[in-house]
């Protein structure tokens, strides 16, 4: 049997609320990929609708795991990183890119840092500079469509995404450097919501959608990319991890909906991994 491939997850630990870490750690397993954990912060809940969260920065600790890592001789088929405290912070992930990435070592960067055209609390246009330089670096790279707008210099705008807008978007966004551009909650004329990814060597671009909601859904960025980074890091197309990704989103999305769910505790995604593992095992054959 194969090795098991192994992602290094860096993202923040937000204990309650179902997004980063506390999503990357169950989706990237489910999946079948080992997921190793650099913690950048450490909140009581995400800062969305939540009010007095805890916060800790853990930067002093970023380097030192990623050190240990390396020493013991562990082996990266895979870096993603997510929610980053800073601009400082982005500085560590490049160094921890350094001292564990090797040739062929997926880079994934999420560049958390806004939605519905605004920066989370804590961030602001300096976060979008280092997350410029980041995608330089990436492989892959997952912003909804207000990230989007704001690394491509563009204004952000509300929907519907008219094909201009997203193809403009699609080329700036390559241009910084990244092989693939994945976009999330584009929502076109037509109806629905859906991620679109632009593959650049192949010049293909795909499209998987789903029925929209109204609202927000706090941490299906986060629960997308996972599953996007694990399945693209475990060898599978982009076409099928982006239609395999997408489908969990929606069932999640689908279960909240029916429980009635608070926005901001999550989304249901527990309930959809059994479905999402057997289109795993469908891509990879059981193991
Ligand atoms: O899901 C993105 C995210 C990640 N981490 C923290 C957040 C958010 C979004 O609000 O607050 C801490």
């Amino acid at each position: 049997m194969e090795p098991l491939k192994r992602i290094a997850a860096i993202h923040d630990l937000s204990g309650l609320g179902k997004c980063s870490l506390t999503m990357a750690l169950p989706v990237i397993s489910a999946t079948g990929v080992e997921c190793s954990c650099i913690p950048t912060v450490l909140l009581s809940t995400h800062t969305g609708e939540f009010k007095d969260y805890t916060y800790k920065n853990l930067s002093d600790e970023m380097l030192p795991i990623a050190a240990h890592w390396r020493r013991e001789g562990a082996r990266f088929d895979g870096i993603y990183s997510g929610y980053l405290a800073s601009p400082a912070q982005g500085k560590l992930l490049e160094a921890i890119i350094d001292l564990l990435a090797e040739d062929d070592t997926m880079i994934i960067v999420d560049p958390v840092m806004a939605d519905n055209g605004e920066y989370y609390s804590n961030l602001g246009h300096d976060m979008c500079e280092e997350f410029r330089y980041l995608c330089t670096l990436a492989d892959v790279i997952t912003p909804n469509i207000t990230e989007a707008a704001f690394l491509a210099g563009m204004k952000y705008m509300p929907p519907p995404h008219g094909r201009g807008y997203v193809e403009k978007l699609l080329d700036r966004l390559g241009r910084l450097g990244s092989r693939r551009v994945v976009i999330t909650g584009v929502r076109p004329p037509e109806g629905g919501v859906g991620n679109l990814a632009f593959d650049r060597e192949s010049g293909e671009t795909f499209f998987a959608m789903r029925p929209a909601s109204e609202g927000v859904f706090y941490g299906t960025g986060d629960l997308f990319a996972s599953a996007l980074a694990a399945l693209l890091v475990r060898g599978a197309g982009l076409k099928e991890a982006l239609e395999t990704a997408n489908a969990l989103v929606d069932e999640s999305i689908q279960r909240t909906e029916l429980r009635g769910t608070p926005r901001r505790f999550g989304v249901n995604f527990e309930g959809a991994l059994p479905a999402y593992v057997r289109r795993v095992q469908e891509i990879f054959g059981e193991n």
